[in-house]
């Protein structure tokens, strides 16, 4: 049994753009028709080149909550992990569960191509509209449980783009520490 604490010590938060960052893999918070959009997912597209568009047009889409795997083109990563989150409603429509769902599923992904190193972004906390305290907690938690479960020890870098989200995580992974 991995130990909690050091589970803990492999995730690290960043502010920056995703798109720069020197991992296995980047997630991007698409949509269900994987074909780009606005906030991150238009910055990766716009980053990794117009093959990553070609690649996406064959995975047919993809509902929300579950994920899927592209090469990274032109960027540092090596592949790009795609999830559409749940866009935000009242919070009683499953948003919680279909949130929790893109962070496992990504991790299944990650331990399936046996990565090393993940970049998340805050998932559905732009568009989407889903509430940065409840999305920061079931993102770290989700991605620890996952790691004790499996036993899987990978590093896994939250990069916030903005200044409330970075202090959001900031202060719930030193919380836990
Ligand atoms: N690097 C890291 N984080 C970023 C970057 C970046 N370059 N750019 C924005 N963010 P959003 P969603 C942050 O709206 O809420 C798209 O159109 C941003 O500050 O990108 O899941 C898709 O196609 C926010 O905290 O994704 C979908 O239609 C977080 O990324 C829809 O938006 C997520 O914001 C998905 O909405």
């Amino acid at each position: 049994m991995i130990d909690s604490k050091e589970l803990i010590g492999r995730l690290f938060v960043q502010q920056g753009d995703i798109t720069q960052m020197e991992v296995d893999a980047i997630v991007n918070a698409a949509n269900p028709s994987l074909m780009g959009g606005g906030g991150v997912d238009g910055a990766i597209h716009r980053a990794a080149g117009p093959k990553l568009l070609e690649e996406c047009r064959t995975l047919g889409g993809c509902a929300h909550g579950e994920a899927r795997i592209t090469k990274g083109y032109r960027l540092k990563a090596k592949y790009i992990i795609h999830t559409p989150g749940p866009v935000y409603k009242n919070g009683t429509s499953g948003e919680r569960e279909v949130l929790g769902n893109s962070y496992l599923n990504s991790m299944r992904l990650a331990l399936e191509y046996k990565l090393t190193s993940i970049a998340f972004p805050a998932i559905s906390t732009g568009v989407y509209g889903y509430p940065r305290g409840e999305a920061c907690e079931v993102a770290v938690t989700t991605v620890l449980g996952f790691m004790k479960e499996m036993e899987y020890m990978m590093s896994v870098v939250f990069v916030l783009f903005d200044n409330e989200n970075f202090r959001i995580y900031s202060d719930f992974i030193t919380g836990l520490k």
